[in-house]
């Protein structure tokens, strides 16, 4: 496997950026105590699974241990090779169980997911695992989804007037299309959609996901409601 370890630009770029860093560690450390010779683990994206898949990593080494690793995204995928973790795909493998971060957790363990955008892949490993964990800081935790984050609905580019019009139709959306650092044009996903980031100002009922998801063109939504999820904090 690839080993970078001491060279790497991945963990340079992370180093000093990660906020409630302590916190996150904490929650990774947890995470890393579950992993079992021969697993196959869904990675999710973002600061805190870096930090989770750090820690897997640490133990690997130690002890020797037989693991694959499914990523959510370049980035996940990136990270695992710079820790030199073997990966897989939902092609060939189906994951023991998974860890992800989110953006936000409610009182029933319902999720906004996706402010890296990477939300599809992530859904898509959530819902091939039996159980995934979800690591966060207490800076996660709402009493109504959508109190700190928009929502993001990730769709087809040729879909946009569409989306955005049945969207403002249904729900009296405010909607902002996510766009890259610096502005020079939309944020593209891994799948080669755009994002809108819809701010939700109502309690959010399980059903808005079915709702969102009949409209044409809406490819997935930050929304993670009913999946086998354990909530690690700190
Ligand atoms: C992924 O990373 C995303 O679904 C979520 O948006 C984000 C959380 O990032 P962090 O762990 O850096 O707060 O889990």
């Amino acid at each position: 496997s690839l080993k970078w370890q001491n060279q790497s630009a991945v963990q340079e770029s992370w180093s000093g950026e990660i906020s409630n860093k302590d916190q996150k560690e904490q929650a990774a450390g947890q995470v890393s105590e579950m992993v079992k010779n021969g697993d196959v683990i869904g990675v999710g994206s973002g600061s805190t699974s870096y930090l989770a898949l750090k820690a897997i990593a640490a133990r690997v080494q130690k002890e020797g241990l037989d693991i694959s690793a499914i990523p959510t995204s370049h980035e996940a995928s990136l990270n695992c090779a710079t820790l030199g973790l073997k990966t897989t795909d939902l092609m060939n493998s189906r994951p023991d169980w998974g860890f992800d971060g989110a953006d936000e957790v409610d009182t029933d363990n319902r999720l906004i997911k996706g402010r890296g955008g990477a939300m599809f892949a992530e859904k898509l490993v959530m819902a091939s695992s039996p159980k995934t964990y979800i690591l966060v800081d207490g800076s996660k935790f709402v009493s109504r989804l959508g109190e700190k984050f928009a929502l993001p609905i990730e769709l087809d580019p040729r879909a946009l007037h569409l989306v955005e019009t049945k969207l403002k139709d249904m729900m009296k959306a405010k909607l902002k299309l996510r766009m890259a650092k610096g502005k020079d044009g939309p944020v593209i996903t891994e799948s080669g959609n755009l994002i809108l980031d819809m701010t939700l100002e109502e309690t959010v009922d399980n059903d808005l996901e079915n709702r969102l998801r009949s409209i044409p063109g809406v490819i997935e939504t930050g929304l993670f409601i009913g999946y086998p999820v354990e909530i690690l904090t700190v």
